[in-house]
């Protein structure tokens, strides 16, 4: 039977956690403590960006996947949005940030990317959790095509946010999907529970998942996923037992991608 002094200092571990997450089991208000993350820089360096021209009559099309932005329209959906919010991120690759914004449009959730190759990319976040705004929060490098990934607040709940992937592709940020839905990964803590995410400088994504039965030791199970065209699939998973005095113990709520930040 775990000791009251132990659950105490469990307690007050967590409560570190969630400060160092942005979460205060408040649901996500604004001007919480960010997380103390420390990645590498969202770019991933300069990537040239190729303009599609059309010659004169039949001369063949090419589309490209990726960082095409001068393809793309210029009309700003987020003009007529309302809770607007915005973080800079560079998703075309080509080593400039792209404005990013996400707004409510009719009751939508509308993501755009004002691209520094030209024109806009749009998405849509149609799959929210709890009362609370979707906001860009920046993000990293997760699949292997140029430019960075979008980490999006897509909700939250009393003791965690909840974070999903969106993609350049083409004119679209397209959310990154796990099994038939898109993605959602909590980043929080509780007493006997703790959900992370990373972004590793290798590429692809960590979700870190740890429940605890007396509030001191958690049973740690880390799952890395790669990208294969819009989908995460998981690559490994490993299992550890964590307690207090371990590496990477303070790290387990933690949102690690990039430039991204909660709260
Ligand atoms: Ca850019």
């Amino acid at each position: 039977m775990a000791r009251p002094t132990r659950l105490l200092a469990a307690a007050l571990v967590i409560a570190a956690l969630l400060a160092g997450c942005g979460g205060d089991g408040s649901g996500g208000g604004r001007g919480d403590a960010l997380p103390t993350t420390t990645a590498d820089a969202a770019s991933n360096g300069a990537s040239a960006t190729t303009s599609t021209s059309s010659d004169d009559g039949s001369a063949p099309t090419t589309t490209t996947d990726t960082g095409a932005g001068a393809a793309c329209p210029d009309d700003d959906p987020l003009a007529a949005a309302t809770s607007v919010s915005e973080a800079a991120l560079d998703i075309d690759g080509d080593g400039v940030d792209d404005a990013v914004g996400a707004g409510q449009v009719d009751g939508d959730w509308v993501l755009v990317a004002e691209l520094s190759t030209g024109g806009v990319a749009i998405g849509a976040v149609s799959d929210t959790g709890g009362p609370v705004a979707v906001r860009p929060l920046g993000g990293a490098p997760i699949d292997d095509e140029p430019g960075a990934e979008l980490v999006v607040q897509t909700g939250a709940g009393a003791a965690a946010f909840l974070v999903g992937i969106h993609r350049l592709d083409g004119c679209e940020l397209v959310a990154l999907q796990l099994g038939a839905d898109a993605a959602r990964f909590p980043v929080g803590a509780t007493v006997t529970r703790a959900d992370g995410v990373s972004c590793p400088p290798t590429g692809g994504l960590v979700h870190r998942s740890a429940e605890s039965l007396d509030g001191v030791t958690f049973d740690v199970v880390e799952v890395r996923y790669v990208v294969e065209g819009d989908d995460l699939v998981e690559a490994s998973r490993d299992t550890a037992t964590l307690g207090p005095d371990d590496p990477g113990f303070t790290a387990l709520a933690r949102l690690d991608c990039g430039t991204a930040r909660l709260g």
